[in-house]
């Protein structure tokens, strides 16, 4: 049931998604197939643009998965549109303040909590809802927002982004995260300086009730980040991986 993401992350269980940045809807629901339970598409760095999404998003529910998406840096508006489309979860990019976490919010859930617009057809449709006001009233807690912390100003200013209303979680992106923290003196996503400043992030947001997410560049990073309380973990990125299979295909043929 992909509409119980929000209420399994809650419950502290650890979900672990894909991450998808070739667009077009095969990969992504292959890897849903597969069996991730959530799939991640990525329009900062991926390829996906809002049609990829729109296309993609009930392609990953088809196959049993709970479709994600990162927006880029501070498009709020498409962060709306992809919950229209039918997003789990939307995930935002280098937010380092309060105000730009509040305006972010603002775009996933409808008041009190923010000012979502209505216009969720698709989105009701995906999860076999038909009554307005039953998505009016579970959308603000069935549709996740994740503030990314990957700058200084956001790691130092953690406690207070946590307490933003309406904010579910933070994501941490540890490349970012370690260029920011050394002042571009690095790129060290697995360097245990790296994976420090995050174990404080975790414990910052499971002491404000909110859940912590985390993308692992490796299983050992994913492992170490569970263990310090990260539970919506990314791993695996498509491209990635299809390289990583047609590497060890042809050292498979090359052995013979
Ligand atoms: C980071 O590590 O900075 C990310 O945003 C992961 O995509
Ligand atoms: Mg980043």
């Amino acid at each position: 049931e992909p509409y119980d993401f929000a209420e399994r992350l809650r419950a502290g269980e650890t979900i672990l998604s894909a991450w998808s940045c070739l667009p077009g809807r095969h990969v992504a629901q292959l890897l849903a197939r597969a069996g991730y339970p959530a799939v991640t598409l990525d329009m900062q760095h991926g390829e996906h643009d809002f049609a990829s999404v729109a296309a993609t998003i009930p392609a990953i529910v088809a196959a049993g998965g709970t479709p994600v998406v990162r927006v880029p840096v501070g498009e709020f508006a498409t962060a709306s549109r992809a919950v229209d489309a039918g997003a789990a979860a939307v995930i935002a990019p280098m937010i380092d303040d309060v105000e730009t976490a509040r305006r972010f919010v603002a775009q996933i859930k409808y008041p009190p909590l923010g000012e979502r617009s209505w216009g969720p057809a698709s989105a009701m449709a995906l999860a076999g809802v038909t009554d307005p006001l039953g998505w009016l009233e579970t959308a603000n807690r069935a549709t996740l927002a994740f503030a990314m912390i990957e700058t200084r100003a956001a790691f130092e200013g953690i406690d207070d982004i946590l307490a933003v209303p309406g904010l579910d979680g933070v994501f941490v992106g540890p490349a970012d995260l370690s260029i920011a923290l050394s002042n571009g003196a690095h790129v060290a996503p697995s360097a245990e300086s790296t994976h420090a400043a995050a174990a404080k992030i975790a414990a910052a947001a499971r002491a404000a009730g909110r859940i912590a997410g985390y993308f692992a560049p490796s299983v050992e990073d994913a492992r170490t980040a569970q263990a310090a309380g990260f539970t919506f973990i990314s791993l695996g990125i498509d491209a990635a991986l299809i390289a990583e299979a047609g590497r060890a295909k042809l050292a498979a043929f090359e052995a013979g």
